[in-house]
């Protein structure tokens, strides 16, 4: 790989300990602090989950109190959603890998990185610290109008959660505006648009959405925070849909923002482990930023029982079917990678065969939720509950674990134990499957999410206490992963390229100087460190 000596600029930096991390503005440990507060939030939405799945486990139990049971289902959707999911996969391993990948020594605005994380962070910690203290909000994750008005959400809670997603949405545009900057103006000499990596294309795209994307939901909580203390009139008498259409045009975006970025993992992820290069690269390009652009255009698709025109209604139900193609071609293009590769089953391939397995099932349930009949037969069922953790999890959380367990070596310098990984992964896909499948099944036999407990002799036990059984699989398999964690500091050490990468984060030491790379690399195809390799001489 040839490269180019460009001096290192001197940072006045805080060098070591407590401050070195409160003061840094090094993509890495921002990438970092990131991921350690995302996976702090994800602990502790899944005790929430813990909590509910008791609640529900068999009829008529008094685990938690109904309003208690609301509020544990609305802060964990929006934990999950705003807290674990987007800041662990744009926060953690976008600042973390993006500069490194495309060969730059830090994203463009390092200060104004540290500045998002900090806002995340604060904003997160008085969502938590006021659920803790009892102020919460139980209007659910969607703040559906009129429950999150004054009138049915007096408290103090729904102000909080309101004030604390708006802060959440400043720091994600924020952390947008430098991404984008950074992949357009800090290339790598040599890295044209084809020679992008797949991760940082669909980081690139995700950075567009939530640029787009984020202000209309502001707009929306600011609106909604003004009718509840200043008596302004957005939202009632007759606005219902106002809030609806607000909310969706930004979070069926939002579905994209923490999908993307996990298929732009397993784009990465499987060429390397099938030793092959990834099948129709352009047609990946093409097809993540068509979902980018079409995730726009399906919005309605929530709101076919909200009483939307008929004609507009049909119009969504078609988008909503077309983005099925971008979605499905990359899903052929993964599996025609994997097909006749000499494929390295280790845990990050497993995983993201995890993901492929159960994000298909999640979007074929989408799909036949965009047909208007059958969405106004299973809406608000727990057949809606199985199909958006099928995509949430099964796509997300997958991708999520495949990058930790693929990028891990890289960050901490040591290899994660194969072993325990393998019984993570097995475990998890299993605990997974048990929980949410039979979901589908409850909400065909009718049974309503969002309800704190049901009667005896609706034909629901069954599928209810097997589904939470699961929950505490998924519980046990990601302690599994805790333990894995707490040992990297005694396991094998890792060196430069331990899986025999494609992309420049392998070229460097693991973990990564502060400056990246001391000599800014020239790029000469899609594959640098492949090209590298072939030149090396093997002896
Ligand atoms: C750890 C395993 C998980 C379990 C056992 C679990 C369980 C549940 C259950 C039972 C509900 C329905 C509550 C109700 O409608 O009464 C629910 C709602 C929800 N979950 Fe999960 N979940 C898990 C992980 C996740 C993840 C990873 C995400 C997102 C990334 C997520 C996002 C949501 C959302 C958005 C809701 C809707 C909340 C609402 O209705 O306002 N969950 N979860
Ligand atoms: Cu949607």
């Amino acid at each position: 790989m040839a490269s180019i000596s460009i001096p290192i600029p001197l940072r006045d930096r805080a060098k070591s300990g407590v401050l070195g991390w409160l003061a840094t503005v090094d993509h890495k440990k921002i990438g970092i602090m990131y991921m350690v507060m995302s996976f702090s939030f994800f602990i502790a939405a899944g005790v929430m989950a813990l909590l509910i799945r008791l609640q529900l486990a068999a009829p008529n139990m008094q685990v938690v109190d109904p309003n208690t049971y609301n509020q544990l289902f609305t802060m964990h959707g929006s934990v999950m959603i705003f807290l674990f999911t987007i800041p662990m996969l744009v926060g953690g391993f976008g600042n973390y890998f993006v500069p490194l990948m495309i060969g730059a020594r830090d994203v463009a605005f390092p200060r104004l990185n540290a500045f998002s994380f900090w806002i995340t962070l604060g904003a997160g910690l008085v969502m938590l610290i006021g659920f803790v203290f009892g102020a919460r909000s139980d209007a659910a994750w969607t703040a559906y109008v009129p429950y999150s008005t004054k009138s049915f959400s007096p408290t103090i809670g729904m102000d909080i959660w309101l004030i604390g997603v708006i802060l959440l949405g400043i720091g994600s545009t924020l952390g947008a505006v430098n991404f984008l900057v950074t992949v357009y103006s800090m290339r790598a000499p040599g890295m044209t648009a084809w020679r992008i990596p797949m991760f940082v294309w669909a980081m690139a795209t995700t950075a567009g959405m939530v640029l787009l994307a984020t202000p209309v939901l502001t707009a929306a909580l600011f609106m909604l925070v003004a009718d509840r203390n200043f008596n302004t009139q957005f939202f009632t008498a007759n606005r219902v849909q106002l809030w609806q259409h607000m909310f969706w045009f930004y979070s069926h975006p939002a579905v994209y923002i923490m999908i993307l970025p996990a298929m732009g993992i397993v784009s990465e992820i499987i060429p390397v482990f099938s030793r092959k290069p990834l099948f129709g690269l352009r047609a990946v390009v093409i097809s993540t930023v068509l979902i980018g652009l079409l995730g726009f255009t399906t919005w309605v698709h929530h709101m076919f029982v909200s009483g939307v025109d008929p004609a507009i209604e049909r119009f969504f139900m078609f988008t909503t079917m077309v983005i099925a193609v971008p979605t499905g071609v990359k899903v052929f293009n993964w599996l025609a990678t994997l097909w006749g590769g000499s494929l390295n089953l280790k845990t990050p391939l497993l995983m993201c065969i995890g993901f492929l397995a159960t994000f298909v099932i999640g979007g074929i349930s989408g799909v036949m939720q965009a047909s208007i009949p059958l969405d106004q037969y299973v809406h608000n069922s727990y057949f809606v509950v199985a199909h958006f953790h099928y995509v949430l999890f099964g796509g997300s959380v997958f991708g999520i674990f495949a990058a930790l367990y693929y990028w891990g070596p890289k960050i901490t310098g040591r290899m994660f134990d194969e072993k325990l990984g393998k019984w993570h992964f097995w475990l998890m896909m299993i605990g997974f499957n048990v929980t949410f499948f039979p979901m589908h099944f409850l909400g065909l036999q009718g049974m309503p999410r969002r309800i704190a407990t049901y009667d005896p002799g609706r034909g629901w036990e069954l599928g209810n206490l097997v589904s939470t059984l699961g929950a505490f699989l998924i519980a046990f398999s990601v302690l599994i992963f805790i333990i894995n964690a707490l040992k990297l500091r005694h396991g094998e050490r890792a060196g430069d390229d331990p899986w025999e990468g494609n992309t420049l984060e392998w070229s460097v030491a693991s973990p990564p100087p502060e400056y990246n790379f001391l000599e800014i690399p020239t790029v000469e195809s899609d594959r640098p460190l492949f090209d590298a390799r072939m030149r090396t001489p093997h002896i």
